[in-house]
């Protein structure tokens, strides 16, 4: 009968797991561009001059499978600096664009023709002022002189107050590198984060959001799918571990 209702409980325990991981997964999405559905986001493309040309170099822009992931890649054409904006109002929406600070994502250089990816760096530079927008950025750098494509990287960039964004029409972020060497640029992972350091969510990301933490409310669980996960184990197995006891001690009474 014992071994029944733990049985039972233990059944429960991994039913509550996978809502609860279910639930982890849909709002960790919402806020965070990982490229999973292979598409390039509308708020993400190749930095234009007035007349429609190419501003920097004419890279092409698609989402591939890389390193055990789906990623943008910044397929360079010809020698000139890749320029891409990262359109706030597209992509956080209109009422919370003001409201970014911060540019968080995963990078990886690689160098197709085998040589080093030696040097790469730039600036991402976002523009209350000025057209092309890298007055206002900051820079990284990558060097990597052993091997073709670099570890990965996460790069951090954060406005100062006075830069906040302001305007609609000239809200954006610009990634650019200024190696002219024909690397590809990987980007994944993309988060904006407000001036308190919390995520600002994408736009239409809200709906799945609000579903999402009503789910984890329902069940009653921890913030998180790892945080849910430990608890429960530890539940399981305090169970596991009472229902070994009481077997024995039903044999030792036989
Ligand atoms: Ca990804
Ligand atoms: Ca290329």
């Amino acid at each position: 009968m014992k071994l029944r209702k733990i049985l039972s409980v233990c059944t429960s325990l991994v039913l509550l797991l996978v809502i609860c991981s279910k639930a982890g997964r849909a709002y960790a999405a919402s806020n965070v561009i990982d490229f999973e559905d292979g598409k390039v986001p509308e708020g993400i493309f190749m930095a234009t001059l007035e007349d429609g040309s190419p501003d920097g170099d004419p890279s092409i822009l698609s989402v591939v499978d890389y390193n055990g992931s789906k990623m943008l890649k910044i397929d360079t054409q010809e020698n000139g600096t890749p320029k891409v904006k990262f359109d706030m109002p597209t992509l956080v929406g209109a009422d919370a664009f003001t409201k970014v600070r911060t540019i968080e994502y995963d990078i990886i250089i690689e160098q197709p023709s085998g040589d080093v990816a030696g040097w790469n760096g730039g600036t991402v530079g976002a523009t209350p002022t000025g057209a092309s927008g890298w007055t206002n950025g900051t820079e990284w750098t990558i060097e990597e002189y052993n091997n073709s494509a670099t570890a990965v990287k996460t790069l951090k960039h954060t406005l100062t107050d006075d830069l906040a964004f302001t305007d609609s029409s000239k809200a954006f972020f610009m990634f650019m590198n200024w190696a002219n060497n024909g690397t590809d640029i990987y980007l994944d992972n993309i988060k904006f984060y407000d001036a308190d350091g919390n995520l600002v969510p994408l736009a239409g990301a809200v709906a799945d959001t609000a579903t999402a933490e009503a789910t984890a409310e329902t069940a009653t669980t921890p913030k998180t799918g790892v945080e849910s996960y430990a608890v429960l184990y530890l539940i399981g197995s305090a169970l596991m571990a009472s229902g070994i006891v009481a077997t024995k001690k039903h044999k030792n009474e036989k």
